[in-house]
Order: structure tokens, then C-alpha cells, then sequence
């Protein structure tokens, strides 16, 4: 049963997504995955959590796949979201109506009981997410977490977690304690504009050399960048400081980066990006074919769809 319909004021200043958005000039490879993108609500259907730090614009699945289609990829991987806490219910309806096109990553509390998550798995979920970005939520033990982990892990479940740059040493034992698959939003966050080689990257990359279970999103361009958008900066040079610290990601670990949208990209502040264009960038930290195929078909495929990736 539903709940009954809520009415929800977004967050003052929420920016809505990017309606209209550009066809890309680059065509992604055949069976493309989205591996990074959220449904929000809608609200009236799927109301969002009590604990949330933000009211977003309402996101629907369908909204969701009608850009997949626009954007010329096959397959999305749905990320619960804050604003919908331990509530899955959104992603998984999402999941459930994708055909088999889309995975998705859950939010749970230790109280999640077995049937719960084998529910979730039959529906495509095959990870949970760790966020300790401070102003999306509150702090949860890392004794439960591991719990947590321990649990999925025999599901064949990941981790994904999300973090910024600089919480990165405090973290480090608990991340690395981990006994699954890790991957990292948004590059852990890197503050582009300090060196590619300077210390607080180096730490990240000496994360995913010494951790062969350690994965990265080579996403979010707009959210890392502070040199800015296409209109400041011309299409060409659009989100360009950010280019080095992905093709470093890219081209040093090829067979552990995915790649996502982040539609309908929540809390950006100062603009809200074409979703065409942004498959645009791909180009800019992916720059060979080879390289664009493991990022965006072959290594989503091993993580998120292994029983098909098997037999390629
Ligand atoms: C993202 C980034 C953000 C938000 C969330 O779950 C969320 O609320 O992930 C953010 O505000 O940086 O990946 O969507």
C-alpha cells in the first residue's frame, strides 16, 4: 500500500534538472551503463525521510530513462539517495520497472532483516552505500557498518562509499577493513585545484594501487570543478580542471572506473549541467576506444551484471 500523498517544499534554491538537454556528439559504445544516477521520489508516491538534509525536485524513473535513452546508453545503476534515507522503495520500484536494465545500490540500517535484502537482490541491487559527507548525513558507527558489510558481502554485494578528500587518512583503516568490493564516488572528492601529483591525490591513488578491491567513479565534473561550466568557459574547456585527476584515475587503473551521470545531480548551487555535454567530457578522460569501452560497458558489466558479463 501507498503511503498517503505528501506535499514536499524543495530546499530554497534547489536548482531542478537540466530540461532539454543536448543529443552528444559523442556516441557512447553499445550497451553503455550509467553506473551513477538517483530517482527522486516522486514525493507524493515515495515521500522522502524524515532525517533528510535537503527536499529535492521530484526525479521519476521514468524521467530517468527517457534520458538514458536521449543520452545513448543502455543500462543505468540507481544510488539510493540522502534524502530518501533507508527507505529503498523509490530505487527498487525503479529497478523493478527497468526490465532488467538496471541495478541498483541500497542504503540499510543493521535492523534490515535477511528477507529484506534477498527482496532487494531479486529486484538488482547488489551493493549499499557508506556515506560520511558530513552535511548529507548524520554519523553512523563504524562498528554497525561493518556488521553491515559483513552481511552483504555473502550476498556478493559491494560497497560504495563516499567521502571527501581530506577525511580520506581518518578513514583509511576502516575502508581498508573492508571485506568487499569498494567503489568510490566521485574520485573521493579531490580538491582540483590543488596538483594532480601533490599529496592529497597521491594518497587516494596509492588507495586503489595498494587495494585491488578498491574501484572508482570517474564522475562529477561539475560538482569537483571550480574552473566551471561550458558557459564561462566555451564547451572546449568546460569543467577542465578536473581532466587531469580523471585521466590519472582512468588510465592508471582501466579495469576499475566507471562512470555516471549523477542525474538529477543534487545540491549544485551555481549551475546545473546539460547531461548531453557531460557525455561530451567522457571523451576529455577517456581518450582512446578502448578505454572509453571498459569504462562505460566492460567494467559496469563485471560489477553490476557478472552472469552476462561472463559469457561476452
Ligand atoms: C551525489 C552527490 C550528492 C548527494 C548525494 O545521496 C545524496 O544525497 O549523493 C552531493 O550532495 O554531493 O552523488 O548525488
Amino acid at each position: 500500500m501507498k503511503d498517503a500523498a505528501m506535499e514536499f517544499q524543495k530546499t530554497p534554491g534547489w536548482l531542478d534538472w537540466y530540461a532539454g538537454p543536448s543529443r552528444p556528439r559523442f556516441k557512447p559504445p553499445a550497451g553503455a551503463v550509467d553506473a551513477h544516477c538517483h530517482v527522486f521520489g516522486p514525493g507524493a508516491e515515495f515521500p522522502y525521510a524524515p532525517e533528510r538534509k535537503y527536499t529535492p525536485c521530484d526525479a521519476s524513473k521514468q524521467q530517468l530513462y527517457a534520458l538514458r535513452d536521449h543520452l545513448g546508453f543502455a543500462r543505468n545503476v540507481v544510488v539510493q539517495a540522502t534524502c530518501h534515507g533507508a527507505d529503498n522503495r523509490a530505487m527498487v520500484d525503479a529497478l523493478i520497472d527497468s526490465g532488467g536494465t538496471a541495478r541498483g545500490v541500497a542504503t540499510v540500517r543493521r535492523s534490515v532483516s535477511d528477507a529484506e535484502l534477498n527482496a532487494m537482490h531479486a529486484a538488482g541491487v547488489r551493493g549499499v552505500r557508506f556515506n560520511f559527507v558530513k552535511r548529507l548525513v548524520d554519523f553512523t558507527p563504524q562498528e554497525e557498518l561493518i556488521e553491515i558489510a559483513g552481511r552483504i558481502g555473502k550476498l556478493g554485494w559491494h560497497v560504495v562509499i563516499y567521502f571527501e578528500a581530506v577525511d580520506l587518512p581518518e578513514l583509511w583503516d576502516f575502508f581498508t577493513s573492508l571485506p568487499t568490493a569498494i567503489i568510490v564516488d566521485h574520485m573521493g572528492r579531490p580538491d582540483v585545484s590543488k596538483p594532480v601529483d601533490g599529496p592529497e591525490f597521491e594518497l587516494f591513488v596509492k588507495f586503489m594501487r595498494d587495494h585491488a578491491n578498491v574501484w572508482c567513479k570517474v564522475s562529477c565534473p561539475e560538482r569537483l570543478s571550480q574552473s566551471g561550466p561550458p558557459a564561462l568557459n566555451g564547451e572546449q574547456n568546460a569543467y577542465r580542471d578536473v581532466i587531469p585527476f580523471a585521466r590519472r584515475i582512468v588510465e592508471t587503473f582501466p579495469d576499475r572506473v566507471l562512470w555516471g551521470t549523477d542525474w538529477p545531480h543534487p545540491n549544485l548551487k551555481n549551475h546545473m549541467p546539460d547531461d548531453g555535454l557531460l557525455v561530451d567530457f567522457i571523451r576529455h578522460i577517456a581518450t582512446t576506444p578502448d578505454l572509453q569501452r571498459k569504462l562505460l560497458v566492460d567494467n559496469p558489466m563485471r560489477l553490476y551484471w557478472p552472469e552476462e558479463a561472463a559469457g561476452r
